[in-house]
């Protein structure tokens, strides 16, 4: 039997996670893992924190906390918050354990044996005297060479995005001391990628490896082939994959004292060892679900780890031999917050842990999150989490459409069939979704509902849960449409022993069930409620493969007599003038919001001016080089006086003047308007560069500019004769 390893991105234990993390890789994830437990597949759904590396030991250092304390922090916050928001991980691992460190260090030493695979390298690196310690790409900071921002780290400037290595940076400085580093020569492993340059290139292009087939590359996502391409194209190179630092694996092999393995090196390792400590766990062989043609691995993350899980991880997967490469790697694109990027640091952000403490006691808080990520998920493109959307999608969708159509059908159960499943004819003909089809309940069940069922199921396994959820939505208004059409309460009141009654409740109680049963991957809690209110167990391992059997017989998932419990609300709605409290927490989640993006533009609007005072200070004391005299030549400067001046619209710069030289009258717009009003230049004189070609500003043909001073701080003078002179007269 195939065994299913489903990883998502081990997260740092080094900070809180948000809701960015969440719709990126954990809530698909999930999605998948329990589709897949439905489909009472074999499945390893791993996870853990990723407990090394420079974004631990920096987080410490900036507390003034040990890296030990960091990581049991926010290990256990995120492995809590996860299980309250359902992300149902077999295991939530952690890189810090024993042993992961033994895993880890058995892959190093087996490669390093193994021959060929790495290669050892001195080169000069960056050293903090004070500290006595060699710096992390990250410990580094300095001015970005592509930019010119001052704050760039080793690796990465995070304003303009370039990758960088840490001797690329201009006054480079050490952020434990402050001092400026010096170069020392030091001794890595490299792990050598190039190596494998030509298998990865048959395996992300054909699905192929060593010629046969492995998964069929069309159902890779176009953005995570895109960029294993570009990767490939612009060539691998060995990589360092070791560290001078006390934090982490320490390398096994003589020599390597001082050293643990680079993060990146141990941390997807990290999927092995949780599997291996599940397993151990639970009575199974780790090796079942990692190596062998049986092994179907598939890595959920955010774009910005698929160099890691395509490239490198396969690489060295491949490089031992035993492993299997995964099938596929859905990585998502970004989910942003109101139209703007998540940004820890400035605080744009709304953190997983803290959405539950703030809707402590908003009913379904998790599945009402769960159903606005899934609906925004950025599977192809950026997506967007807004309030006023999350209300929407909650009050419309889920309240109106789900939740109404669950309830209307318990409710009729109550008062026509006694809280009981009805028994009914089965040869009887009723009304479909529209008043024009017409089908039994067993016809109904397998050309309606059979499909979308099996829509549902097609859409999942191509990892597009945006559609897949769309389609239960579809299965409940089936539903409610279905009801529409019959209306039995009609029945009811002119032929209260209708044999359609039955009929249609036992039909609408058979769309219930499906849909409760089809909800879950997605929505959990509720799932678990509706099952509750409709007297089924909890969905178990195999039940969507019944569901199926169950719809194409058009047997009923309730036989008839099952007891039904009396319904209650399955949503509240946000919008509801009775209990407004649900609206005020939105708002007040918007206003926080609107206050900081309010703050975000002044200061945007600040720093624009300040590096446009900036750019401009330069050119007042940048000198320009030398011309001839001929050159000056060319320029036809000469006196006007301002006869009439105005605004232009909507143009705030600029004015509309019309000078006399003498011979002529010229329209020339000019950018004083910020100096000048208009009334004050009326009748003064002003020197006109004559022979300018003429150009469109504002939306009128400037014939001609006239001549100002600027100051260093920006402000502009005219430049007229001091005595009036005629006008026309030339200046040189
Ligand atoms: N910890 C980076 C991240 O959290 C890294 C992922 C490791 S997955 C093996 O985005
Ligand atoms: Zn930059």
């Amino acid at each position: 039997m195939k065994k299913h390893t489903i990883t998502a991105a081990l997260p740092y234990a080094n900070g809180p996670l948000h809701l960015g993390h969440l719709a990126g890789a954990y809530l698909p994830a999930d999605i998948y893992a329990r589709f897949l437990r439905l489909q009472g597949k074999d499945v390893a759904f791993v996870c853990g924190s990723d407990e090394h590396g420079a974004a631990i030991t920096i987080r410490a250092k900036k507390e003034g906390r040990s890296p030990q304390e960091i990581i049991d922090t926010y290990h256990f916050l995120n492995k809590e918050t996860f299980e309250k928001l359902g992300i149902s991980f077999d295991i939530y691992h952690r890189t810090s354990e024993k042993l992961h460190h033994e895993t880890a260090q058995e892959f190093f030493r087996f490669l390093n044996k193994k021959g060929g695979e790495f290669e050892e390298k001195e080169t000069e690196q960056y050293y903090d005297e004070a500290y006595k310690q060699f710096l992390a790409d990250r410990y580094i900071t300095g001015t970005c060479p592509k930019c010119g921002h001052e704050e760039a780290f080793g690796d990465q400037c995070e304003k303009c995005g370039s990758a960088l290595s840490p001797t690329e940076l201009i006054n480079p400085r050490s952020t434990m001391s402050g001092n400026t580093p010096v170069l020392k020569p030091t001794t890595h492993w490299y792990f050598k990628l190039d190596k494998h340059g030509d298998e990865l290139r048959e395996w992300i292009e054909t699905g192929k490896i060593n010629g046969v087939q492995h998964h069929d590359p069309e159902s890779w996502r176009k953005h995570v082939l895109g960029q294993c391409l570009s990767w490939l194209d612009s060539g691998l190179q060995s990589r360092a994959i070791t560290r001078d630092l006390d934090w982490g694996v320490p390398v096994p092999a003589p020599g390597a004292e001082g050293k643990v393995l680079y993060v990146w090196f141990d941390a997807p390792i990290g999927y092995i060892s949780a599997t291996k400590k599940w397993a151990l766990d639970n009575g199974k062989n780790w090796e079942d679900y990692w190596k062998g043609d049986d092994v179907e691995l598939i890595h959920f993350i955010g774009k910005d780890n698929i160099v890691f899980h395509c490239i490198v991880f396969p690489a060295m997967l491949k490089a031992h031999g035993e492993f299997a490469l995964p099938v596929n790697v859905p990585a998502n694109q970004f989910l942003n917050l109101e139209g703007r990027k998540f940004s820890k640091s400035k605080g744009w952000v709304i953190e997983q842990h803290q959405y539950l403490i703030d809707f402590a006691d908003f009913p379904n808080k998790e599945d009402a999150l769960r159903y606005a990520l899934i609906r925004t998920m950025p599977e192809n493109k950026d997506g967007d989490f807004k309030w006023d959307e999350f209300v929407a999608l909650h009050d419309n969708e889920l309240a109106d459409n789900l939740g109404n159509f669950f309830n209307r059908v318990l409710s009729f159960i109550q008062k026509y069939s006694d809280g009981k499943a009805p028994a009914f004819d089965t040869n009887l003909t009723i009304k479909g979704a529209t008043e024009e089809t017409s089908s039994t309940y067993s016809i109904f069940c397998k050309e309606q509902l059979l499909p979308l069922v099996e829509q549902l199921e097609n859409d999942i396994l191509a990892f597009e849960f945006k559609n897949a959820i769309s389609t239960v939505l579809e299965i409940s208004r089936l539903g409610n449409a279905m009801f529409q059409s019959n209306a039995p309460w009609k029945t009811a009141k002119e032929n209260p022993e209708a044999a359609e009654i039955p009929a249609v409740l036992a039909l609408g109680l058979q769309i219930a069930a499906v849909s409760a049963l089809c909800i879950e991957p997605f929505l959990p809690f509720i799932a678990a409620k509706m099952r509750n209110f409709l007297g089924l167990p909890q969905a178990v391992a195999g039940a969507f493969e019944r569901l199926k059997t169950l719809l194409n017989n058009g047997e009923a998932i309730l036989p008839a007599g099952s007891v039904i419990n009396e319904p209650e609300v399955l949503f509240a709605k946000i919008q509801n003038k009775k209990e407004p409290r649900w609206q005020e927490l939105i708002d007040l989640q918007k206003t926080a919001l609107a206050e900081l993006m309010k703050k975000f533009e002044e200061e945007e609007k600040a720093e624009a001016k300040a590096e446009e005072q900036k750019a401009k200070a330069t050119e007042q004391t940048a000198a320009k080089e030398p011309i001839e005299f001929d050159d000056f030549a060319k320029l036809e400067l000469r006196v006007g006086t301002v006869e009439s001046a105005e605004r232009i619209p909507k143009k705030d710069r600029l004015l509309k003047l019309s000078i006399n030289l003498g011979s002529e009258t010229r329209t020339i717009v000019s950018g004083i308007a910020e100096h000048y009003a208009p009334e004050d230049l009326v009748g003064k004189q002003v020197t006109v560069v004559a022979n300018l070609k003429p150009k469109k500003l504002g939306g009128f043909e400037s014939h001609g500019m006239i001549l100002t001073a600027e100051t260093p701080e920006g402000k502009l003078f005219l430049v007229q004769p001091t005595e009036g002179v005629a006008n026309g007269s030339v200046v040189k």
